[in-house]
């Protein structure tokens, strides 16, 4: 059974992820009282979650690591470049386990709500088992990619066959040997799983809404002589990723895709197509997501080997997307697009003919139904807000962070939200989160709380929150940095689009990690401008 938490602490965090974990170590060596609370039964967060087949982050091993202890950096021995989620799990239970974690972690439990007092300037923070713990902080950990969305496509119950969403995979793992398998869905999750499935199943059939531009990864086992040498460079490393764009040092490009001949831009992009990067393409020129006619180069020239890679004409053109590369989530693949050639594989492309509902036997689309003995859900998130708007978190007047969202998430800096005091956020809608690596953003975000908890109590104080004003100008500011960019051209998730009457917002603050950083630690040096500080 769950154990029963505190009735008090000083500060209650939300999930035991990648972040909730740093948080705890960090709030422990200030002499707080800090519970976590995690509705899984063990650390992870994502990475204990989604067990498709498949699974692996696509930002390098020893780059998507915590930084913040340096015997765990050097100690720490990754096998894979891009590892799989087992591997990845497994580092957070060492993470767990290395500092004594688990001890004031209480799991199998879900945070359902949290008030804030305004007389006592406390949060009460309630649990689905019934529990209640009172704190002077809460910081949801709570991941911007956590609650998993099931399509809102007709019958989904009705299917008699098995059904399966990529980020509630069982924990036993799936054999669909013999089976005929419909995924539905071509993000990341699709382009990990569907070569994996494809391998196992009699039939699978692809259902795509949304082609993705995926890269090759060149996954391989890590060699003891590059690990090393990292492990002799971590610290400069290290500074390079707080100070970069995405949270990975790459050089920064200089040169326009349009000033260079066609001749040198494909070699530059074939460098990058062999390089297994997420980004390598993306920042070969400094104008590929600012400017549509360079970023055309680089959609030719992907197109193009989707074309080269697929041998049915057909599929290959339904593979191309037709929005920028790089406005959607890129993916790293593993023979994606090479799966196509197998002949037990198919794909329907639901632009021509739409999913009209699931049937007890499988899917039907506008033009035939399609049978099958296992249909995969890798149809994501409601990203960024929805593990947030889940819970019913009330701040002054009793007013919903829901409602307070109505129009799109509010919030200055992306770490707090006006009326919501002592609410703090980690890697929370306004800031770079997803479009960088997050293990950078999330010790970033930690780091910043717990100065800012620090400040407080330091100075006597006892409550910080936004001013309208300074939520309002950062708002506006990442809207404007968004519109100057492509991103906002394409339907994604980063824009709420796969949620049905979710605002199209672009929710990402796209001005880079490092100009980021640098805004929040002058917001820190002038006194937390922007915030009220109350005693
Ligand atoms: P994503 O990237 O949100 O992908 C979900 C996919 O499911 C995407 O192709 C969607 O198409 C598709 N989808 C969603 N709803 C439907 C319906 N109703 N009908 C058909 N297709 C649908 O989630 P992932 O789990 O793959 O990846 C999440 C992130 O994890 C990823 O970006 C990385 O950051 C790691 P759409 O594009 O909405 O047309």
């Amino acid at each position: 059974d769950p154990r029963t938490p505190p009735s008090e602490v000083d500060v209650v965090v939300v999930g035991a992820g990648f972040s909730g974990m740093y948080l705890l170590h960090r709030l422990r060596g200030m002499n707080l009282s800090a519970i976590v609370i995690e509705a899984a039964d063990d650390v992870g967060g994502t990475w204990y979650w989604n067990r498709y087949p498949g699974a692996r982050v696509d930002v390098e091993s020893l780059a998507y690591s915590y930084s913040f202890s340096e015997e765990l950096e050097q100690e720490y021995e990754w096998e894979e470049r891009y590892p799989t989620q087992p591997e990845i799990l497994r580092y957070a239970r060492h993470v767990a386990d290395r500092f004594d974690l688990r001890r004031d972690i209480y799991f199998r439990t879900r945070v359902t709500a949290a008030s804030f007092d305004e007389d006592a300037a406390t949060w009460t923070v309630r649990t689905d088992h019934g529990d209640a713990v009172t704190a002077r902080f809460l910081v949801m950990a709570t991941g911007c990619l956590s609650a998993a969305k099931m399509p809102e496509i007709p019958g989904v119950n009705r299917f008699r066959g098995a059904t399966y969403h990529t980020a509630h995979w069982p924990h036993e793992g799936v054999d669909f040997t013999g089976m005929r398998v419909g995924v539905i869905g071509t993000g990341s999750s699709g382009v990990q799983s569907i070569p994996v499935i494809a391998e196992q199943a009699a039939e699978l059939v692809v259902f795509q809404r949304t082609p993705a531009y995926s890269f090759p990864a060149r996954n391989r086992r890590l060699r003891p002589d590059e690990v090393a040498q990292m492990k002799a460079n971590y610290r400069a490393f290290r500074q390079a990723q707080r100070e970069s764009a995405f949270g990975l040092p790459t050089p920064i490009p200089t040169k326009s895709a349009l000033e260079v001949s066609e001749e040198e831009r494909n070699a530059t992009y074939e460098a990058a197509w062999e390089a297994g990067s997420l980004v390598a393409v993306l920042t070969a020129y400094n104008d590929l997501l600012t400017s549509k006619e360079a970023n055309d180069t680089a959609k030719r020239f992907v197109h193009n080997k989707i074309r080269q890679i697929v041998k049915d004409p057909q599929t290959a053109e339904d593979l191309c997307p037709d929005y920028p590369v790089g406005t959607k989530r890129p993916c790293l693949d593993t023979g994606y697009y090479e799966t196509y050639n197998r002949e037990n594989v198919r794909l329907v492309n639901l632009r021509r003919t739409p999913i009209e509902e699931i049937t007890e036997r499988g899917i039907r689309t506008t033009d035939r139904e399609y049978e099958f003995d296992a249909i995969v859900y890798a149809t994501g998130f409601d990203a960024m807000t929805g593990a947030l708007t889940n819970v019913d978190i009330r701040g002054r007047g009793g007013l919903t962070i829901k409602e307070a969202w109505y129009a799109g998430p509010r919030t200055y800096l992306g770490i707090a939200s006006a009326g919501f005091p002592n609410l703090f956020m980690i890697t929370g809608p306004g800031s770079p989160s997803v479009l960088s690596n997050m293990i950078v953003s999330i010790e970033q975000h930690v780091d910043w709380v717990i100065d800012a908890i620090a400040h407080l109590d330091r100075n006597g104080l006892r409550t910080m929150e936004p001013t309208v004003e300074a939520q309002d100008a950062w708002v506006d500011h990442v809207n404007q940095v968004a519109a100057a960019t492509l991103y906002p051209q394409a339907n994604s998730w980063y824009m709420g689009a796969n949620v049905p009457g979710k605002p199209r917002v672009f929710m990402p603050y796209a001005g880079g990690v490092g100009a980021y950083r640098q805004k929040c630690d002058e917001v820190a040096a002038r006194g937390y401008e922007g915030f009220v500080l109350s005693p």
